[in-house]
């Protein structure tokens, strides 16, 4: 029998309980994701925002949806208003709120509807070290995670911050979905390795959606 040369090319993988990688899953619409990052970027910038240490993070970003996430250094939270622009974020573009309805419902997580999107840009060198997302009201909802341009290798641990992490590669068009009984895992992306991508240029865009409330 011939080898299945397709058998590879989407990638899927388990991460864990309620967890997997979609390989490939938004690739048919990776440019129009893009173009709307670019639409939306260009009234809302992206910013390096600081931690409560007063740690400025790597990765650059912005939110679109009815709430985004940021930090500072009274702490992580929520806000309904960008406090660069004293404007509401973006509204979530359809094509978004779509795509992570669809991913969700792939990994078994039905009528999932974000209200949050964190727009994460790496540049290389840009890290993100581990963490729990636990800033969002309803754990039950699952996330939903989508890479574009640059290839990342993500990093995904346990309960404990100091638990052995795996790695896995995450690249242009993959969608993670986790929740359940993996949503406090810690995970995080190791430093971006130098490259070009043809839609993103020497850059990884990263879509989180979250329900936050
Ligand atoms: C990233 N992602 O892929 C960073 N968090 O750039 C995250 O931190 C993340 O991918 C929660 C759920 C999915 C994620
Ligand atoms: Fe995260």
């Amino acid at each position: 029998m011939l080898p299945d040369l397709f058998a590879d090319e989407r990638r899927d993988a388990t991460l864990g309980p309620d967890a997997g990688i979609l390989g490939g899953f938004a690739l048919d619409i990776a440019d129009a994701l893009i173009a709307e990052i670019r639409r939306m970027n260009a009234d809302t910038p992206f910013r390096h925002m600081e931690t409560r240490g007063g740690r400025r993070l790597s990765v650059a970003m912005f939110n679109c949806g009815a709430l985004g996430w940021i930090s500072d250094q009274s702490g992580y939270r929520y806000t309904a208003i960008d406090p660069e622009t004293d404007a509401p974020w973006p509204a979530l573009p359809p094509l978004f709120r779509d795509l992570a309805g669809r991913a969700a419902a792939a990994l078994g997580f039905d009528g999932f509807v974000p209200d949050a999107c964190l727009v994460n840009r790496y540049q290389p060198g840009t890290r993100l070290s581990l963490h729990q997302d636990m800033d969002e009201r309803d754990k039950t909802a699952p996330i939903v995670s989508v890479s574009l341009g640059l290839p990342a290798t993500f990093l995904w641990g346990g309960f404990q911050r100091g638990d052995r992490a795996a790695r896995h590669r995450l690249v242009h068009g993959d969608v993670t979905v986790w929740g359940g009984r993996s949503r406090m895992i810690f995970h995080g992306i190791d430093a971006l390795k130098d490259g070009f991508h043809p839609a993103t240029g020497a850059l990884r865009y990263n879509l989180t959606f979250r329900k936050a409330r």
